[in-house]
């Protein structure tokens, strides 16, 4: 059986949203990313993982979103099978992780991007982060108003919703344009993932799991 690895508020939780949409049998293990136990999963200390059964677990959550589309093809959760759509369909991927994701990194682990001590100086490269946030969620708005329905590829569900979502969520106490809530569309995006059922049990689940 699958078994994701997953810490609360992350991005690993849009994985386990994707399982869940794909019908997939897993099952859940909350890990704190930090701990020894878990560096023997991922020695890079992050989540997601997931256990496929296979020699080792697998990370990095885009491969993972990717591998359970594939696993679940009657769920239509990845790209349209035309050579233009796989090849927006991975730059869509490739944007939420590697340009979405890390524009959130300063305001998460400010410690990390100084050599500065002092409160002042953490919370200087924290409030940096705000001017990216506003880049990618601008970026995500315009994907989704073009996409021809409220997801972020075709007009169509995929695990880039999910992914997307997750991660989007991080911006709820920004100000002004680092939050989601000054875009008109991904503001409705939003509203209607927030209300689907899949996404309401793992948010639940996530959060009440010991
Ligand atoms: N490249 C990894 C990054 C994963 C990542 O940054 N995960 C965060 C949660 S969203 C994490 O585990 N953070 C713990 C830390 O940075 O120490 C991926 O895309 O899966």
């Amino acid at each position: 059986m699958l078994k994701l690895y997953y810490a609360p508020g992350t991005c690993a939780l849009a994985c386990w949203i994707a399982l869940e949409w794909a019908g997939l049998e897993h099952e859940v293990e909350k890990v704190d990313p930090h701990a020894e136990s878990y560096l023997k999963i991922n020695p890079l200390g992050l989540v997601p993982a997931l256990d496929i059964g296979a020699q080792r677990p697998y990370t990095q959550a885009d491969a993972i979103l990717q591998y359970v589309a594939h696993l679940a093809p009657a769920a239509k959760l990845g790209a349209v099978s035309d050579k233009e759509g796989v090849l927006e369909f991975t730059e869509t991927m490739s944007f939420l992780t590697g340009d979405f994701h890390p524009a959130f990194w300063p305001y998460f682990a400010p410690q990390r991007f100084t050599t500065e001590t002092s409160s002042s100086g953490i919370s200087a490269v924290k409030e940096s982060a705000y001017a990216r946030v506003a880049r990618v969620l601008e970026h995500l708005n315009n994907l989704i108003e073009t996409s021809g329905g409220l997801h972020v590829y075709r007009g169509r569900r995929s695990v880039a919703d999910a992914y997307a979502y997750i991660m989007t969520r991080w911006s709820t106490p920004m100000p002004g344009t680092a939050s989601w809530k000054n875009y008109k569309t991904l503001s409705q995006f939003m509203d209607t993932m927030s209300k689907d059922s899949s996404v309401h049990k793992v948010l639940k689940a996530s959060n009440n799991n010991q």
